[in-house]
């Protein structure tokens, strides 16, 4: 087995973690293996979120009392800790929206629809979750453009033998996970932005797994729209992010209407705020962005590469420890390519069983297609067992998911 080291102080971060230490039915203590559905928020979030209730709670961009213009400059604080935290170049750049789902929907409604015609192309892959598909499926079928995969490899990774017939001067988009949320795959988003840029396409980068665990640097490579969600980076729901380039911003469409993103209202037209005023349409909501701006505080604190480097050795540990179970199989790729997410089956037990037994003994893992239905096709499943890792998990608690799959397996009397 690999010898596994880190300096990383797993129990101090636990302590910041009020929910880790509760004790489940039966008794059990509770191990969450399900960080990629969404994160637990550590108590800086939950204090600050708290500290805007109580203390200046108001609306935002009112401009007329001190509350209001406290909660203003609080958000206006959190969209510069995001840009920051992504690399961006301007804080405009960074539109609020309620989440990764939001984000990918705004452009292709504001951006694809406006721009695509009859015979231009969007390049996908089929290990893309439902929120990096679906919105790529109306808006073709709206604009007449047409869709395009890119293959996987037998190990879930995107196959790019065939990327250079499948990339042409039709390709207006390739929209791609940077990191998967079933197989863990790391996708090359250098590359793979850099290839699209060649025929002049643009690449969307879906980063919802992969800006918790993963440094993000929108300017190199140049990325040019990005979305991810407050909620798997230990911020509050209903907050996220769209970031898209200055130009882009400008060209594309609002997606949605009303107040905030208007400059001047005539009864039979209207005109749109700059970016990013123009996507915030309504009230924002501003007070889970003061605490994604926490929950980027926090992860800053401890440092992402310390964070990806203690995650790594999880998931090592988790492989290791999940293959030595007789029936188990883990899909996807080797480690070294992958996030610490681990889809797997067990012969002769179906996930939904695996997970109820599991959550049984307090391991939470999730069980399903994970909004992967063309992913689990391919793979020739309904459903996969997932467990996903933070860093706030311990080697034990791996260990405790390899011991109770055994333990489940024993249920169905398997040799
Ligand atoms: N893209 C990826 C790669 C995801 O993993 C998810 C959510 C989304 C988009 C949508 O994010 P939302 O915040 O807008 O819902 N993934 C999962 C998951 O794997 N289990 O529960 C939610």
């Amino acid at each position: 087995m690999t010898t596994i080291s880190s300096d990383f102080d797993v129990e101090s971060v636990r302590r910041d973690f009020p929910i880790l230490h509760q004790r489940l039915l039966g008794d059990v203590p509770l191990v969450y293996l399900d960080t990629a559905a969404t994160a637990h928020k550590p108590r800086s979030v939950v204090a600050k979120v708290v500290e805007c209730f109580e203390q200046y709670n108001s609306n935002v961009h009112r401009g007329i009392h001190q509350l209001g213009d406290r909660m203003t400059t609080e958000l206006e604080l959190a969209r510069e800790k995001v840009q920051h935290f992504i690399g961006a170049g301007s804080s405009d750049e960074i539109v609020f929206t309620s989440g990764t789902t939001m984000s990918l929907n705004m452009v292709a409604h504001g951006w694809a629809r406006k721009f695509l015609k009859p015979g231009d192309e969007i390049l996908l892959n089929s290990m893309e979750h439902h929120a990096n598909l679906v919105p790529w499926q109306l808006a073709a079928a709206a604009t007449g453009a047409s869709l395009k995969y890119i293959p996987l490899t037998d190990d879930g990774r995107l196959d790019l033998t065939t990327l250079d017939q499948l990339l042409t001067p039709r390709t207006k988009l390739l929209a791609v996970t940077a990191m998967s949320n079933v197989l863990g795959t790391i996708n090359p988003v250098a590359e793979l932005a850099e290839r699209a840029h060649a025929v002049g396409a643009l690449i969307c980068v879906d980063a919802a797994q992969s800006v918790p665990h993963l440094t993000t640097n929108v300017r190199s490579p140049q990325i040019d729209f990005l979305a991810f969600s407050g909620h798997k980076l230990y911020g509050p729901t209903g907050i996220g992010v769209l970031y898209a380039r200055r130009q882009l911003l400008e060209a594309m469409d609002p997606f949605l209407a009303g107040g905030h993103m208007i400059r001047e209202v005539f009864l039979d037209s209207s005109t749109w705020a700059d970016p990013p005023a123009k996507f915030e349409a309504g009230t924002c909501p501003f007070i889970e962005a003061v605490g994604l701006g926490a929950a980027i505080d926090y992860v800053q604190h401890i440092g992402l590469s310390q964070i990806s480097h203690y995650e790594h050795l999880l998931s090592v540990r988790a492989h290791e420890q999940l293959a030595q179970v007789p029936g188990v199989k883990i899909h996807g790729p080797s480690v070294e390519h992958k996030g610490a997410i681990l889809s797997f089956t067990v012969d002769g037990v179906h996930p939904h069983d695996l997970s109820d037994l599991l959550d049984r003994r307090g391991v939470a893992i999730r069980a399903g297609h994970h909004c992967t239905m063309p992913l689990h096709e391919l793979l020739n499943l309904t459903a996969t067992a997932r467990a996903s890792l933070a860093f706030y998990n311990t080697m034990e608690e791996v260990d405790a998911l390899a011991e109770a799959v055994r333990a489940a397996r024993q249920v169905f009397r398997l040799k």
